[in-house]
């Protein structure tokens, strides 16, 4: 193992402390309970370093009852010799510059952390004292304060009390022991947070695979008791509670335990996650400085959502930023590679796009580099555009050797089948969309040619027909009130969408027009609001091929536009089977039992016209029977009755052909057939007559 030689000669001197106490924020972010914290980071992360350069494999943090906190490695120990041109020991050179540190010098530290690489002697500066040890043979000990000069009228801060002492007292330790008291004149608020720590402690611990960390609570915690006093008045009791036990983090499997953690509770698509480091063993001392160091674990999950945690130099990057997009560009080419290769992905088929290939992504993808800037409101945002192509190349290049690995096919079958579900439900619902936004066009009604639009614009007086046939469509055109009647006539029988999927639902081009004469959109976009019509109107003949039209027009609207059958804006028009008059006297009968009771009121000298369909009516019959509101029959559909259409044309077109024929025989007259007919509220149309 060579070891490059490292004194303190080797550190590069910049500034004094005071500037720091003069203006902390400028350091260290804010002095709320984010700069505490951040002072302490400072620390670990020189013992961070050291771990992940591979010199240490322990680190100790502990809070201690008085308030400061201390950290503690098994490292090389901090440079205890002179710098010949700072006169000065290492230790004191690291504790009293800022921007002193042997981090900063890619020699002998591939990569180094630091939130924003300032260093330990910020937080000397920001202590009211700071002790170190170094154990290298013998215990070194130095010890520094900040006091408030009174003479001088100012700060005087990480002072040292004496030079580091070598006390000659023997040690078969190693490395590096720093307790300092974070300064109340400085910080809003002292009291370390145990989750704070805690959390970024595991977190370091993922991200530096078989590094342990312990953390040491010493601190009593109280819990808040309102109880009552003497004299009635509720107070606050302060309660003890156990002390937390000693916590220790160590992770053999590094990021792919971190993904396997993150997917806690979670349901994996596969159960091998997938992990690639462009550094084979990444404690490889002093490892290609310089260069980029690019890791990731990924495992889906059957969820949608993606969780990618990235880090730069262990530094989470919640913003994002250029590894993130390298990150998402290298999996999306190998995801299409693979797809179009394995028949997941057909000729005719587009390739996937980034949003497809996220859907219940979890991953972790760190990457390690010098001269980083961050960017972005929280400062989380990588800004190095420089970094996107190599996480690109190492990303494909990592999954592309994967791919060939073992047990891994079932993997990217998976990871490719996931991806194509999310691109098809993409393209279903940009269809979608695109046809509601058509439909709230106006213009394209008039494309549609076969819509007799009325000519009003008040949703609450307007009525659409639909209506069976191109002969009674017609009739219906003539006998309409223009200003508030719309007539869309079906040729045929409209496609029966119960089996159909939305999008081959949008392709049939008599449910187009019905959705565009709506014009308030489509499935998930239906929005009730903008309907056209506060009733739509279905006309259908009396007959089986009638309720099966009816019945499939009901499953229609309660398939793609329940809310329009929920706010009881469908109806279905009756036509009657008999009218009975004399003189000036008639009654319309809608069956053989109406018609009987109609006779007996008409009486003798009465006449019987019978209707055989709506397309043998005349305009003026069709006005009067079933298009006048004054006159007309309309019953008003209900929920119920929309679910229950499904079956009947299941019961009407399915194969028992036993079923259909005693169906048949039992209901002779087909306006009551439906089956759900009955149930619902027969409702005489209170409507004043038009002019
Ligand atoms: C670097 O290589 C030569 C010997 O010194 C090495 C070094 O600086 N190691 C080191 C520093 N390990 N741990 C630290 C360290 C630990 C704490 C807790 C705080 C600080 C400021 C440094």
């Amino acid at each position: 193992m060579s070891e490059k030689s490292y004194n303190a000669n080797d550190l590069k001197i910049l500034e004094g402390l005071e500037a720091v106490r003069v203006r902390p924020g400028m350091y260290i972010g804010s002095t709320g309970v984010k700069g505490l914290h951040h002072i302490l980071w400072e620390i670990v992360d020189n013992s961070i370093d050291e771990a992940a350069n591979g010199y240490a494999d322990h680190i100790t943090v502990t809070l201690h009852a008085d308030g400061s906190a201390s950290v503690e490695d098994n490292g090389r120990g901090m440079p205890t010799d002179m710098n010949t041109k700072a006169h000065m020991s290492g230790v004191e050179l690291i504790f009293t510059k800022l921007h002193a540190g042997g981090k900063f010098d890619s020699e002998n530290y591939a990569f180094s952390g630091g939130l924003h690489g300032v260093g330990a002697s910020v937080t000397n500066a920001l202590s009211a004292w700071l002790k170190v040890e170094v154990y290298r043979k013998t215990v070194f000990r130095m010890t520094f304060k900040s006091y408030y000069d009174k003479s001088k009228k100012k700060w005087m801060c990480g002072v040292p009390e004496a030079p580091l002492e070598d006390t000659g007292v023997k040690t078969d330790k190693k490395g590096t022991y720093v307790r300092f008291m974070p300064e109340k004149e400085v910080f809003e608020t002292v009291e370390w947070n145990y989750d704070t720590v805690s959390k970024r402690l595991k977190e370091l611990a993922f991200l530096n695979k078989g590094v342990r960390i312990d953390l040491i609570d010493e601190r009593t915690h109280y819990r808040e008791e309102e109880v009552t006093a003497d004299d009635g008045d509720t107070v606050l009791k302060k309660v003890a509670l156990p002390k937390k036990e000693p916590v220790s983090y160590k992770y053999d499997g590094g990021l792919v335990d971190f993904v396997s953690y993150l997917n806690e509770g979670k349901t994996a698509l596969y159960s091998n996650t997938l992990y690639y480091s462009t550094v084979k063993d990444i404690k490889v001392k002093g490892a290609e400085a310089g260069k980029i160091k690019i890791e990731f674990a990924i495992c889906h999950t059957k969820d949608d959502e993606e969780s990618l945690y990235s880090f730069v130099n262990n530094i989470c990057t919640v913003e994002g930023g250029y590894h993130e997009t390298g990150f998402h560009n290298g999996l999306l080419k190998v995801i299409n590679d693979y797809a179009k290769n394995n028949g997941v992905l057909k000729a005719k088929d587009s390739p996937f796009i980034v949003d497809d290939i996220k859907e219940g992504l979890t991953a972790v993808l760190t990457v390690k580099m010098n001269n980083v800037e961050f960017e972005g409101q929280t400062k989380t945002k990588l800004g190095n555009p420089e970094v996107k192509a190599p996480v690109e190349q190492a990303v494909a290049e990592g999954l592309a050797s994967l791919i060939s690995a073992r047990g891994n096919k079932g993997v990217f079958d998976e990871i490719a089948k996931k991806a194509k579900f999310a691109a098809d439900d993409r393209i279903k619902h940009r269809a979608e969309r695109d046809i509601a936004k058509a439909a709230s066009d106006t213009d394209d009604l008039n494309l549609i040619g076969k819509l007799a639009a009325c000519s009003g614009k008040n949703p609450d007086m307007n009525e659409l027909f639909i209506v069976e046939g191109d002969s009674a469509g017609g009739t219906a055109k003539q006998a309409r009130v223009r200003q508030y009647q719309s007539i869309l006539p079906l040729r045929g029988k409209p496609l029966n969408v119960q089996k159909k999927s939305a999008l081959q639902t949008l392709q049939n081009e008599e449910l187009k027009t019905l959705i565009s004469a709506i014009g308030a959109g489509f499935n998930n976009s239906f929005d009730v609001e903008k309907t056209r019509y506060k009733k739509v109107i279905i006309l259908s003949d009396a007959d089986q091929d009638g309720l099966h039209i009816r019945c499939i027009l009901l499953t229609f609207f309660f398939k793609y536009m329940r809310d329009l059958v929920k706010a009881g804006y469908v109806y279905i028009g009756m036509p009657p089977l008999y009218k009975v008059y004399k003189k000036d006297m008639e009654i319309y009968a809608y069956d053989d039992t109406e018609l009987d009771e109609a006779i007996k009121k008409v009486g003798k000298g009465y006449q019987i016209q019978r209707y055989k369909g709506l397309g043998e009516m005349s305009a003026e019959q069709l006005w009067d029977t079933t298009m006048n509101p004054a006159t007309r029959n309309l019953i008003q559909v209900t929920i119920e009755d929309a679910s229950a259409a499904k079956d009947v044309i299941e019961m009407l077109m399915g194969d028992k052909v036993e079923g259909r024929k005693q169906f048949l025989a039992e209901n002779a007259n087909f306006n009551k057939v439906d089956g759900f007919i009955e149930k619902v509220n027969f409702k005489r149309d209170e409507g004043e007559a038009y002019d």
